[in-house]
């Protein structure tokens, strides 16, 4: 693979063309296939299904190019694609939505990147085969960053709502909240699969699902429940949960030092689905690509924040561990092609590290789990009593997860997708390990907490296909998709611009429940 150094513009393109139909290509078949069982006794139960499992159902989710899953809802019979977020807890759509009423509230949320802002209406929503009447959402207009008929879903606790906040409980409540408590025999869990663009054995694109699992992998159920960790603030509650200490074995098979400077050596770990690219330490970062020969920490042109870039044959094997169950990451996703990176001095693509050194902190939370890493782990979220409305006795939060990389099955789609069929593996040779100083692994540290505050609420993009002045991408992206999506995906913390999370206004204190039925015993 040897490219000119004169035409990164049209392999950049190319590349990305390459990969995008793809992800088109297969968001229509009624059953996906999927192999790939790592977890051993998983693969005792389900392994032998293999590769001619039959994921059970038509896949619920599109997946744009591995950096954006969406589904469809309407909304009074009108549809919208929107994308699905467990780091976010409101629901908002681009356009006007017909016979939509008007609260007389308006509301904003900020996300990593963008921000979404417009009346609180009510319609009646249709999503997953449930249907919701006077369901409340943001209207936001059309807009150049917003795509008429787009949206966001956020499937995250309704503490961090800012139209319940606004709306008041109860009516305000998020999607969820009002599914689970108009019918309280509808099991209160959520499941999302998330499919592999470019993946040459597994072609499921993705589903998401409520009160049920997706078969074969009902499995996850069995799976070590892992609490959720409660956050200090009910609007920065999102679904997290503890990594095992030292929990990522990193390229040369050795744990990963997680030792925290302000408390202890298990990371925080929030399971993001609107994050393409999962946020890490800067040195969980070094660990996993800093010793490549070849790999530089750089800018990459539509990427916020610095990446790691490397050649794209370097396949690294990257485990996670969660409650001593491990999650090996398929190497097409620990290094990346969704993006690229500067062409190196022999005018060869770079590849992108996708665990990102993390350049949005928040409150409390070490790592945020994005699509990289949820692509190999069926995730299965119990919202225990943080459902509005719940008694205390429903339970405590968890989250399940199930390992769906086979290390023998990726490395084999990796040597065919990435290295033109021939392993290369044993030529990998790491450079020495740099002692570790851990300067950046806490989020305690009062040198960048003033900083972070401030960063945490600027909106910026990923952006591979506009930013940098490639507007061609963008037309030719416009005119594939019909202009509905943006090339990017990074969303996460639902808290309202300008105000920080500490002074939201409290909805349960201000105004009393409207349905005294309820007693709710937690603000999450
Ligand atoms: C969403 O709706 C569009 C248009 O009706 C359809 O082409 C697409 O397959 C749907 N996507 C999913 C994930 O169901
Ligand atoms: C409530 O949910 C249960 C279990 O999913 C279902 O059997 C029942 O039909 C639902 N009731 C209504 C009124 O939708
Ligand atoms: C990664 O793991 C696979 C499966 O165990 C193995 O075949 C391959 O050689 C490993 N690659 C590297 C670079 O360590
Ligand atoms: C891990 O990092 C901590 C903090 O920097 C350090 O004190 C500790 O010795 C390290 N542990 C190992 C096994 O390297
Ligand atoms: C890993 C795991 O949870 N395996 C379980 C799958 O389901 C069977 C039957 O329900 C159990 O026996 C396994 O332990």
């Amino acid at each position: 693979m040897k490219f000119p150094l004169a035409t990164p513009l049209v392999l950049y393109l190319s590349l990305l063309l390459d990969e995008l139909p793809l992800a088109q290509a297969i968001r229509f078949p009624v059953e996906g296939r999927i192999g790939g069982f790592s977890n051993q006794n998983a693969a005792r139960n389900l392994g032998r299904l293999g590769r001619r499992a039959s994921i059970t159902g038509t896949p619920d989710l599109s997946n744009v190019g591995n950096v954006q899953y969406q589904t469809n809802i309407t909304l009074n019979g009108q549809q919208f694609k929107v994308l699905v977020d467990t780091g976010s807890s409101d629901l908002s759509v681009t356009g006007t939505v017909q016979g939509a009423k008007d609260t007389g509230k308006t509301a904003e949320v900020t996300y990593a990147i963008g921000a979404t802002s417009g009346p609180v209406k009510t319609a009646t929503l249709d999503f997953e085969g449930y249907t919701v009447k006077d369901q409340a959402f943001i209207e936001q207009s059309v807009d150049s960053s917003h795509d008429e008929g787009g949206g966001i879903i956020g499937l995250g606790p309704g503490g961090a709502s800012v139209v319940q906040s606004v709306y008041g409980q109860g009516q305000g409540d998020p999607v969820l909240d009002r599914i689970f408590r108009q019918n309280t025999s509808t099991p209160n869990f959520i499941t999302i699969l998330l499919g592999r663009a470019g993946d040459p054995t597994d072609t499921f694109v993705g589903d998401i699902t409520v009160g049920e699992v997706v078969q074969p992998f009902g499995n996850i159920t069995q799976q070590p429940k892992l609490p959720v960790t409660q956050m200090a603030h009910r609007s920065g509650q999102h679904w997290t949960a503890l990594l095992d200490a030292n929990g990522i074995i990193g390229p040369d098979g050795q744990k990963i030092n997680t030792t925290k400077k302000s408390s202890g050596n298990r990371f925080n770990v929030m399971f993001d689905s609107g994050f393409t690219f999962p946020q890490v330490t800067k040195s969980v970062a070094a660990a996993i690509y800093g010793r490549v020969p070849g790999a530089k920490l750089t800018t990459v042109t539509g990427i916020t924040g610095d990446m790691w870039t490397l050649p794209c044959s370097t396949e690294l094997n990257v485990t996670f561990l969660f409650s001593g169950v491990q999650f090996p990451i398929h190497p097409l996703d620990t290094v990346t092609n969704a993006f690229y990176g500067p062409p190196d001095e022999h005018g060869n693509p770079t590849c992108i590290g996708a665990f990102q050194p993390t350049t949005d902190e928040q409150e409390g939370i070490d790592i945020i789990l994005g699509m990289s890493f949820l692509r190999n782990a069926y995730i299965f979220i119990n919202f225990g009593d943080f459902v509005d409305g719940a008694l205390a006795k429903v339970g405590d939060p968890y989250v399940q997860l199930l390992p769906l990389t086979d290390p023998a099955e990726a490395h084999a789609d990796f040597v065919q997708v990435r290295t033109n069929g021939v392993d290369h593996s044993s030529q990998l040779h790491l450079l020495p390990a740099v002692p570790d100083n851990s300067e950046d692994d806490d989020d305690d540290d009062d040198s960048s907490s003033s900083d972070s505050g401030i960063k945490k609420y600027l909106p910026y993009i990923i952006a591979g296909s506009v930013a940098g002045g490639l507007i061609l991408i963008a037309l030719v992206l416009y005119a594939l998709f019909g202009g509905s999506r943006r090339k990017y995906r990074r969303l996460h913390d639902p808290a309202p611009a300008g105000l920080p999370a500490t002074s939201l206004p409290n909805p349960y204190d201000n105004h009393p429940p409207p349905f005294a039925q309820y007693q709710p015993s937690r603000r999450y």
